[in-house]
């Protein structure tokens, strides 16, 4: 079972956390792969975020130990698609490890709402899918997962 890292905007902004949560759904019932970052979609995620201001919890740093959670399974991935109409710095950040890794990269933005940074736009190596309707999502995964 091929296993994908998907990358969504966190701490940057939880406004298209319900399509991370269509996307990975997508990516599990329809595709049948193991989406490591199923969280990246949970839903009250900003609230639990927002009710942790310091990342210290019982003498461990939270924040390292996500950072080391979140590096293993990129490195441990078959594919990483992100969503970037928000944007985040830890998803730029996760786009240039994976890169480094080798993994196949897929990203996905709306084009109406955000012009995507010349980074990823100049980068060659990613393969970048800019949309007007998340409809056309599906569609371009399947083929992505087709390969
Ligand atoms: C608690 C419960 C679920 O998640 C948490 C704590 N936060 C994070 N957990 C796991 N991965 C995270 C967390 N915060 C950021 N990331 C990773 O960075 C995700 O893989 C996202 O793709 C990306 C988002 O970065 P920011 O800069 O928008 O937060």
């Amino acid at each position: 079972m091929k296993k994908v890292y998907f990358a969504g905007s966190i701490r940057g902004g939880r406004a298209d956390a319900a399509l991370y949560k269509r996307i990975i759904t997508y990516i599990q019932q329809e595709l049948g792969c193991k989406v490591l970052t199923e969280h990246v979609g949970d839903l009250s995620l900003s609230q639990k975020e927002g009710s942790t201001p310091k990342n210290i919890h019982n003498g461990e740093n939270v924040d390292e130990a996500i950072y080391l959670q979140d590096t293993g399974w990129l490195k441990e991935s078959d594919i990483v698609i992100a969503e970037c109409t928000t944007a985040s710095l830890g998803v730029g950040y996760e786009l240039a490890f994976a890169e480094k890794l080798n993994k196949p990269v897929h990203i996905f933005y709306n084009k109406e709402r955000t012009r995507l940074s010349a980074m990823l736009t100049g980068n060659t190596y990613f393969h970048i899918h800019p949309y007007t309707n998340v409809e056309e999502i599906f569609p371009i995964l399947n083929s992505v997962f087709e390969e």
